[in-house]
């Protein structure tokens, strides 16, 4: 029984907000319609190879047209918060002209979220650039920056009367280096000058929507909270008494953590990395005035966390098995300057995505934080979940128990880091619904919801059951608290 489970006997700060996240070019579908014109992702599924079964975004779960349905779905879970993105092709489909069908969408959208009592959570930036932003160069082009400022401007004009939480870019490095280095996200590119290009232009851009969102939160006396999401990790030295190990591990925690964390809540970026990466030219990228621009004050900071990083200098030995791809195309490293580094298993379970599963690593990270950056914001886990190979039973049902004691162990390992002294004020768990997974298509599922991509119908798995339960748990304790007390 999942009430006999130890994260249903923890105490949770008052206002602790249990919610779900989803985005945009995942869940939406209608990629052609309500005047929304090719993202990135679209134009990418396109290219033979590039997604796990051809897959494209077209129809996703089709969220656009049942968004109603979903909400309701959301309600009788009882979530608290909603976390979810706003296309930028949607909104300014060619790059320049505001498209009102598409701002009247995510409008409809926060009414029938604030009508059901849940809060919006609102992402302006989860991956899927305008294809006509691309086609002048995406991220690697500094101007993109500027664009972004704009499509900011453009959609708080059409929420800010009703959204109070804004988030900049969800996990930067996924959108950089995956997909300008690695190649395995659009654009589809191997250039760690571009890369690096596009890191500090995505900073660049968070620092100007801070900025101007601020400005006219405050013009209009309204209290907003704006944010960013980054991707976090614990790089993990294979054998912390080898110094080729440590050194790797130093490499990959500056390229994944601190190239992120740094110019955002400090204003500069490691020396170390700038060492690491010199020869890709992130130091030319960088004017005067940008690291005051990107290191303006934030209300809170996301973390996604799914897994940590067992990180080796040394090569992987020839026996082991190379880890799941996605596609035949060829595995690049995403890490300029430390492609050599290897993660080798270090035999913990994993799930379908080959992703180990350690909670007690969240627990870490979320301490670490608090630890490393005195000036730290509070904290919320935007993103954690996991994909396992679902079985549908004869009554429809799904029983995801590995899913159901992944999410309870790591909102378990979340009350340890908040006894730990972490200043965590939410979880919401990765996803609400199975949806189009990115470069692997619709072939792994990490929804707490089953979707049948035949008939786009919904079924809350035993996980979702749970998390509710969960959540009803907490805030039942809550509410006895406040009686006794
Ligand atoms: C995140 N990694 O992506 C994204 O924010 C989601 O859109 C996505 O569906 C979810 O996690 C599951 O993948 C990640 O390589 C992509 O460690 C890659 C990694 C982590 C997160």
């Amino acid at each position: 029984m999942n009430e006999n489970h130890a994260s249903f006997r923890r105490n949770w700060p008052a206002d602790f907000i249990w919610g779900s996240a989803t985005a945009a070019a995942q869940i939406e579908g209608a990629a052609h319609e309500g005047g929304k014109e090719d993202s990135i992702w679209d134009a990418f599924a396109r290219v033979p190879g590039a997604v796990a079964g051809g897959d494209t975004p077209d129809r996703a779960v089709d969220h656009y047209h049942r968004m109603p349905e979903d909400v309701a779905l959301m309600r009788t879970l009882g979530l608290d918060s909603y976390r979810f993105s706003t296309s930028w092709a949607r909104v300014v489909p060619g790059g320049r002209s505001v498209n009102q069908e598409g701002l009247d969408f995510y409008s409809r959208l926060v009414d029938e979220l604030l009508g059901a009592g849940i809060l919006p959570w609102l992402t302006l930036y989860h991956w899927d650039l305008p294809q006509a932003l691309q086609e002048r160069g995406g991220w690697a082009n500094r101007d993109t920056a500027y664009r972004f400022a704009e499509y900011a401007e453009a959609v708080y004009g059409a929420l800010g009367d009703r959204v109070t939480h804004w988030t900049t870019f969800n996990e930067p490095l996924c959108s950089s280096l995956i997909g300008y280095v690695g190649g395995e996200h659009a654009p589809g590119l191997n250039d760690p000058v571009a890369g690096l290009a596009a890191v500090h232009h995505q900073h660049l851009a968070h620092g100007l929507a801070v900025e101007k969102l601020r400005g006219l939160a405050d013009g209009a006396g309204r209290d907003i909270r704006l944010g960013i999401t980054l991707n976090l990790t614990n790089a993990v030295p294979n054998d912390p008494a080898d110094p080729v190990d440590l050194e790797a591990a130093r490499r990959i925690d500056a390229l994944w953590n601190r190239m992120y964390l740094d110019p955002l809540l400090l204003g500069a970026y490691p020396d170390d990395l700038l060492s690491d990466v010199r020869e890709f030219g992130l130091d030319e990228r960088i004017l005067p005035g940008d690291l005051a621009q990107i290191s303006q004050p934030i209300d809170f900071l996301g973390v996604n966390h799914y897994h940590d990083d067992n990180v080796s200098g040394h090569p992987l030995p020839a026996d082991t098995a190379p880890s799941l791809r996605p596609t035949d195309r060829p595995g690049r490293s995403p890490f300029p300057g430390s492609e050599y580094v290897s993660m080798p298993s270090r035999g913990l379970p994993r799930t379908a995505m080959d992703w180990e599963v350690n909670p007690a690593g969240l627990t870490r990270l979320l301490v670490r934080l608090g630890a490393e950056y005195p000036n730290l914001p509070p904290l919320f886990v935007t993103e954690n979940g996991a994909a396992y190979d679902d079985i549908v039973s004869a009554d429809g049902a799904v029983h995801d128990l590995e899913r159901t004691r992944y999410v309870l162990d790591h909102v378990d390992a979340i009350a340890e880091a908040i006894e730990q002294g972490a200043d965590v004020r939410g979880y919401f768990v990765w996803s609400l619904l199975d949806n189009f997974e990115w470069a692997w298509g619709y072939e792994k599922r990490f929804g707490i919801v089953r979707v049948d991509y035949d008939t786009f119908e919904r079924t809350p798995k035993d996980s979702a059951h749970a998390f509710a339960a969960l959540i009803a748990n907490a805030k039942s304790q809550l509410a006895a608290t406040t009686i006794v007390g």
